[in-house]
């Protein structure tokens, strides 16, 4: 069986493992298996050639219409690149009706959740020995933090083994973790000498971005500006601004890579402002070319249009002042005072 999992990603680690688990106890104790990770891109980030097993799973990734396709689990709204591909699924459906091995669920915030579900309701797996694995995949996928230092403080095990997952560049340390997600507590699995290894500097990384954030993040009328574009700053949580300074509604940051100027443009998942109060930003960053979702979204810029950038993330800053009564908001006072 070769499992191909969404990378980088706790959900399709958490995804990978119960597969595994759920397929020896409840459909064959003497498969073999082999995971390869996959990464979202152009063309859908999967190839029938990637199908290289005698059977082949995907799980917490797009679909694939391929006869080698045998098992699917997945839970993304863009799980089908295109029509065709949800046709030649619903036509899958359809002819293994009586015994469907393909599960899509948009509805569910983990695909971990959905395999434990399937499992158990359609094949009798018993899913209670991973209850505290799948609360943590939806909290993680879902980013159902219950506070910005949840998010940003990395102090569970599950947060902690998240963060190495999300950084790990050799493709046989996910493959190493995989197995010990549902043969072990998370904090077993957290403390193994090789997810310790990985996770030290992963801290380090964090602590050195939240005393950046802190020199560099300011509030005013709720909304936190920041400019990272002279640092080398890819790859910060965007939780940090709101964790340094939780009562604001907006962010926008200036970040720079290689290739382009980036201006980020977030709302805090822990507003207490109501839904239909908030921008839209996804509305705001097409504005000038950019795009996103309703809560967030991003302007980008050629590389080293510095300028430019400032001036975006200026309008858009007082765009974002301007739009609620903020100024009622009993505001903290900005790291620069305190
Ligand atoms: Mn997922």
């Amino acid at each position: 069986m070769h499992v191909l999992f969404h990378n980088n990603c706790f959900d399709g680690a958490c995804s990978a493992s119960l597969f595994t688990r759920f397929y020896r106890e409840c459909i064959d104790a003497s498969a073999q298996f082999t995971y390869q990770g996959l990464q979202h891109a152009a063309g859908g980030g999967i190839h029938d050639a990637d199908l290289s097993g005698e059977q082949n799973a995907i799980v917490d990734f797009k679909y694939l219409p391929s006869p080698k396709l045998t098992w699917w689990f997945d839970h993304h709204v863009s799980a089908f690149l295109t029509p065709e591909y949800r046709q030649h699924f619903d036509a899958e459906q359809k002819r293994t009706a009586t015994h469907p091995q393909q599960f899509f669920d948009a509805a569910y915030t983990s695909c971990a959740g959905l395999i434990a579900d399937v499992g158990r309701e359609r094949f009798g797996f018993d899913n209670k020995p991973y209850a505290d694995l799948l609360h943590w995949a939806d909290i993680i996928d879902g980013a159902k933090f219950p506070s910005a230092e949840d998010a940003v403080t990395l102090a569970s095990p599950a947060m902690k083994i998240a963060t190495v997952i999300e950084a790990a560049k050799d493709p046989a340390f996910i493959t190493r973790i995989i197995p010990l997600l549902t043969a072990q507590s998370l904090v077993d699995t957290e403390q193994e000498l090789f997810v310790q290894e990985a996770l030290e500097p992963r801290m380090a990384k964090q602590q050195s971005d939240i005393t950046l954030m802190r020199s560099r993040a300011s509030a005013d009328k709720g909304v936190i500006t920041f400019d990272l574009m002279d640092q080398q700053a890819e790859g910060y949580s965007k939780f940090i601004p709101y964790y340094l300074l939780p009562e604001a509604v907006y962010a926008v940051g200036l970040s720079q890579s290689s290739t382009r100027v980036k201006i980020s443009v977030g709302t805090s998942p822990w507003t207490t402002v109501v839904k239909e109060k908030l921008a839209d930003i996804a509305a705001i960053c097409e504005r000038f070319g950019g795009g996103g979702h309703p809560r967030v979204g991003a302007i980008s810029l050629p590389a080293n249009d510095l300028d430019d950038a400032r001036r975006i993330a200026a309008v858009v800053t007082e765009e974002l002042k301007a739009f609620g009564q903020w100024n009622d908001l009993p505001m903290r006072p900005s790291f620069h005072d305190a």
